[in-house]
């Protein structure tokens, strides 16, 4: 970890960590809430690492005021978390749950209470289970059912959210959940996940519009990012990074700026009606960027049903998930996004960046993470390094606040500035938390 001061953030740089619903709320059952293709999954016999469940997670649902004081305590202008779409409208369709809706209402006043300004998501991957039975993200319907529910979502929280995003990781959602089966709905289907790609490009730009009548706050969306590493330097291995590049970093984003999408993947595109780029194309405000790690690639082995393979990257240091540490591929990104999107590109907050770690308390009950500062450390100095380069970055968001329920990885990895006991419930800040308070309060 450097030495150096870190160096200063302009005023007005927005300071937040982000949540999911799903991985911290629990409360699957109250007030209404319908099952989402999370629950079914998690509770499918050998989907999750240790055999866990979402159904109690943090007990946000329940301890949400003593969260919000953690976020004051932390001093974060920003607090990004996400709206389940199944509390809203439980059947994905059809009628609205008020008392779903009860519970973001009384999160963003109390939020607004403590000067911390409430950025949601409206879909971070807990998709209503009977919109999945309707075909899911592969139906085109789904895109029309999520605009409906963003609108509905937007009429009661569009005077006090500072920033709404649209979707959390399309990319991520189409390759584990639809290519690979890793995470929900476990669809393994390869290249012929296109239409999941698509019908959430179609539904975040709906989602646009419904939201531009409802509120005047800043719309955005959050993309994951890995700029590619070539692991050979034979044509083939040129080949194949240009593929994974164009798969993970330009399908979500070449059409959301107007350039539809990228040539050479060999997707059926018979989904794709005229009209279709106009709507995902709609102005936004921000690009969210969610950072964690470079991907090495090379050509993959003959009658491969891919064209690239993934090979681990070496000479980093690496988290407790195996991923590489490495800072500079951030700055790297910042960098590629400027001179790739040049014009097209607004303003970038990077909404998620973090690590995992094997953080328990000591013996004092105290958690110490320096793993955790070095590794924000690094990625803070590599935004502030991009910024002195041009690039328009106007927030940074720590993935996570708490440690919380890691999807197909269940509770055994720990990204939270705060050590949760699972089996307690009991919130202990780490050290990590008392330096980012510190940072975010420099004069
Ligand atoms: O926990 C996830 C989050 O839900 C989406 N982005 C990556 C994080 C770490 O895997």
């Amino acid at each position: 970890m450097s030495t150096a001061a870190m160096p200063e953030f302009p005023a007005g740089f927005r300071w937040g960590v982000s949540t999911s619903a799903y991985q911290i709320e629990g409360g699957v059952d109250e007030n209404g809430r319908g099952a989402s293709i999370w629950d079914t999954f998690a509770h499918s016999p050998g989907r999750i690492a240790d055999g866990s469940t979402g159904d109690v997670a943090c007990d946000h649902y329940h301890r949400h005021a003593e969260d919000v004081a953690l976020l004051a305590g932390l001093g974060v202008s920003a607090y990004r978390f996400s709206i389940a779409w199944p509390r809203v409208r439980p059947a994905g369709d059809g009628p609205v749950n008020a008392r779903g809706l009860d519970f973001y209402d009384r999160l963003v006043d109390d939020l607004l209470a403590h000067d911390v300004d409430p950025v949601a998501t409206l879909f971070h991957w807990d998709l209503p289970q009977s919109r999945q039975d309707a075909g899911g993200w592969l139906a085109r319907d789904t895109a029309h059912r999520f605009a409906e529910y963003a609108d509905a979502t937007a009429a009661r929280l569009g005077d006090r959210v500072k920033l709404w995003i649209t979707l959390n990781e399309p990319f991520i959602h189409m390759s584990l959940g639809h290519g690979t089966g890793e995470h929900a709905p476990g669809r393994t289907l390869l290249f012929d996940a296109f239409p999941v790609a698509h019908h959430q490009l179609l539904a975040h730009g709906l989602a646009v519009a419904a939201l531009r009548t409802r509120t005047t706050s800043p719309i955005a969306i959050a993309n994951n990012y890995s700029p590619v590493r070539a692991a050979g330097d034979s044509d083939a291995d040129r080949t194949a990074v240009a593929a994974y590049e164009a798969l993970h970093n330009r399908l979500f984003t070449d059409p959301l700026l107007g350039r539809g999408y990228p040539d050479g993947l060999g997707f059926d595109t018979a989904v794709v009606r005229a009209g279709d780029l106009d709507v995902i194309a709609a102005p936004i405000d921000v690009l969210g960027v969610n950072y964690y790690n470079p991907t090495g690639v090379r050509a993959p082995q003959e009658g491969s049903p891919l064209p690239f393979e993934l090979v681990p990257l070496q000479g980093y240091p690496r988290t407790a998930f195996d991923w590489p540490v490495a800072p500079d591929g951030l700055h790297e990104l910042l960098g590629w996004l400027h001179r790739t999107y040049a014009d097209d590109l607004p303003p970038i907050q990077v909404t998620e960046s973090g690590c995992a770690y094997d953080d328990a308390p000591d013996a004092d009950g105290r958690v110490h993470d320096p793993q955790r500062i070095a590794y924000l450390d690094g990625h803070l100095r590599a935004v502030r390094a991009a910024m002195d380069e041009g690039v328009d970055v106007t927030g940074y968001f720590v993935w996570s606040l708490l440690d919380n329920w890691e999807w197909a990885e269940g509770f055994t990895k720990r990204f939270g500035l705060v050590h949760v006991d699972f089996d307690t419930q009991v919130r202990t800040p780490k050290s990590s938390y008392a330096w980012l308070r510190d940072l975010i309060a420099r004069p």
